[in-house]
């Protein structure tokens, strides 16, 4: 049986690559970058008609099963290669399984793009192309999603709980923290909303985001 995961630590691939070495997988990595066409070849298009990464291909007794789109991806790693014991990232109730969809889609519709264009035009565009009018209306758009966030994270604080869903780091995790990492630029947001701060600072202080990131 073999895993596959395409695309590079330093994109949305990032989401399965931390997912499945939380969970201390073997896994073949496929280092497609999303700069100079890989993900636009012949090859590439019949794995993921889209022409993005990450994909996932999981070759299984019962056949290959391919995954795209970086949440789903996520997920089905935590789902279908976790153990459901409450000790991994891998959701062992039904509520936890409730937090790591509801927390995932959230963060693709109400985050992602935001997120995104803070990180590229503070951070990773060219100085002189970057508009920094556009990172200050979307970190505005997104004081809304961190005061949810937020007052989540409080709430689960007082009942002695540390992340996101049950009581210890799981894959509701990774997923959010994996976009919010790009807003860590935002004094606004970081000094607006301490939890979110003090919990994101804790997911991406795991070694074990560092390492999925560098795989290049
Ligand atoms: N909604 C998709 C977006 C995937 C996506 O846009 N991936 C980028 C890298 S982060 C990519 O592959 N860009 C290259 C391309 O579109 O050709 C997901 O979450 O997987």
């Amino acid at each position: 049986m073999t895993l596959k995961i395409y695309g590079i630590g330093a994109s949305r691939t990032v989401r399965p690559l931390w997912a499945a070495t939380e969970l201390g997988l073997q896994f073949e990595h496929i280092a497609v970058p999303y700069q100079g066409g890989g993900t636009r070849t012949p090859e590439f298009l019949a794995v993921n008609p889209n022409g993005h990464i990450p994909v996932i291909e999981d070759f299984r007794p019962e056949g290959k099963v391919t995954v795209w789109e970086s949440m789903a991806c996520a997920l089905y790693v935590a789902k279908v290669h976790g153990k459901a014991d409450g000790k991994s990232i891998t959701p062992a109730t039904v509520q936890e399984e409730a937090d790591a969809l509801r927390w995932s889609f959230w963060t693709v519709t109400e985050l992602e793009k935001d997120a995104l264009t803070i990180l590229m035009h503070r951070l990773v565009m060219p100085a002189d192309q970057r508009k920094p009018e556009l990172a200050d209306a979307a970190e505005q758009r997104l004081r809304v999603p961190f005061k949810v966030l937020n007052a989540h994270l409080q709430a689960q604080s007082q009942m002695g709980l540390s992340y996101l869903s049950a009581n210890r780091f799981t894959i509701a995790d990774v997923c959010v923290a994996s976009v919010l990492a790009w807003t860590t630029s935002s004094d606004l947001l970081m000094s607006e909303f301490p939890a979110v701060k003090a919990w994101l600072d804790t997911c991406i202080k795991r070694p074990t985001f560092a390492s999925s990131r560098k795989l290049a």
